[in-house]
């Protein structure tokens, strides 16, 4: 596919201007129904589980409380539906994710396509509570429901000469209408070096909240990186590529100054543009004092060893 040429001073990153207007004006409105949860108190009720409760509970999670439903499902970033927070709710039904094959290739002995389902078998699936922590500068609570990436990436058998992999979301402007205008370059690319992607910690989505994953949240698979910036977290993945090259990554192609390849979470690294040092809980209410951002997003303990020795300020 070809690149579209991008004009950086017209292209105003993760949150646009209007869009942010836009949810300060939703915020004081008092927010629609859906997003109510988001006052203090509400949605302390998980939702009634979906057929895929029962998962067993994974290893590093957190016991904090939970970003209520209505706000995972509800407020998102899926610019393939919209930049707005509310568009990918209202408009991704028209995904459709099912049947739906995943290839999986590049550096590897055994390349692999494979149907979804495969992946979807309730007794073989872990639930983990991670912390998401979006480049814009708040964070959620959530209980996915998936299995290990290394899992998956290992029954290819990569090669030596693999130090990246790279997963691309699906590419369809009928299904996605987002896709016909130059918001992004399409299809959305994200990449991990080898050794970040076989960490224990690198998590594929397949639900959350006990159900199936919501179109708006990435189905039927999308990526959770829980130490590095949400926009690493590629939804609707249709293809993993095993490179030798760093992989060229969307946000990191349209602003480099801004979205580096590697993200990981940093409070001592802010955004050009913005301070990285404090975040919103959503669902706490408004009015709650901002919470310290933790480097690695909480998970330093797990995965600092991965970057020893390189400059987190030169390679952010
Ligand atoms: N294909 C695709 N994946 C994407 C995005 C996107 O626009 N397109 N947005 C990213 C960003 S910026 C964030 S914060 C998370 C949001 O995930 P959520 O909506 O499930 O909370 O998805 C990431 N994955
Ligand atoms: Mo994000």
């Amino acid at each position: 596919m070809q690149r579209v040429t991008w004009k950086n001073e017209r292209m105003s990153a993760v949150t646009p201007r209007p869009v942010y207007e836009g949810r300060r004006r939703l915020l004081q409105a008092g927010l629609g129904a859906g997003l109510a949860a988001l006052l203090p108190g509400a949605g302390k009720a998980a939702a009634p589980p979906g057929p895929l409760a029962g998962a067993e509970r994974g290893p590093f999670g957190t016991d904090e409380k939970l970003t209520p439903r209505e706000l995972v499902t509800g407020y998102n970033n899926f610019y393939e539906f919209g930049t707005d927070k509310a568009d990918p709710a209202a408009n991704a039904h028209t995904l459709r994710p099912r049947p739906w094959q995943v290839r999986i290739d590049g550096a590897v002995a055994q390349p692999l396509t494979l149907d979804v389902d495969d992946l979807v078998q309730p007794r073989r699936l872990q639930e983990r509570v991670y912390r998401l922590r979006c480049v814009e500068g708040w964070s959620m609570v959530i209980p996915w429901i998936g299995l290990p990436l290394a899992d998956l990436l290992r029954r290819v058998e990569p090669l030596g000469s693999a130090k990246f992999v790279e997963f691309t979301t699906l590419h369809d402007p009928d299904r996605m209408p987002g896709q016909r205008r130059d918001v992004l370059p399409w299809p959305y690319v994200e990449g991990l070096r080898l050794d970040e992607a076989m960490h224990p910690l690198a998590f594929l989505a397949v639900g959350l909240y006990g159900d199936v994953l919501p179109n708006q949240n990435g189905a039927p698979l999308r990526l959770v990186v829980p130490w590095k910036y949400g926009f690493k977290s590629v939804k609707s993945i249709v293809h993993i590529r095993f490179t030798e090259q760093q992989p060229a990554t969307s946000w990191n192609i349209v602003a480099p100054r801004e979205y580096g390849f590697y993200a990981n979470v940093n409070p001592q690294v802010d955004h050009p543009r913005w301070s990285q040092a404090r975040e919103r809980r959503l669902g706490e209410g408004l009015f709650s004092p901002r919470r310290p951002t933790l480097p690695f997003n909480g998970y330093a303990e797990q995965v600092a060893g991965l970057y020893a020795g390189m400059d987190l300020r030169q390679d952010f």
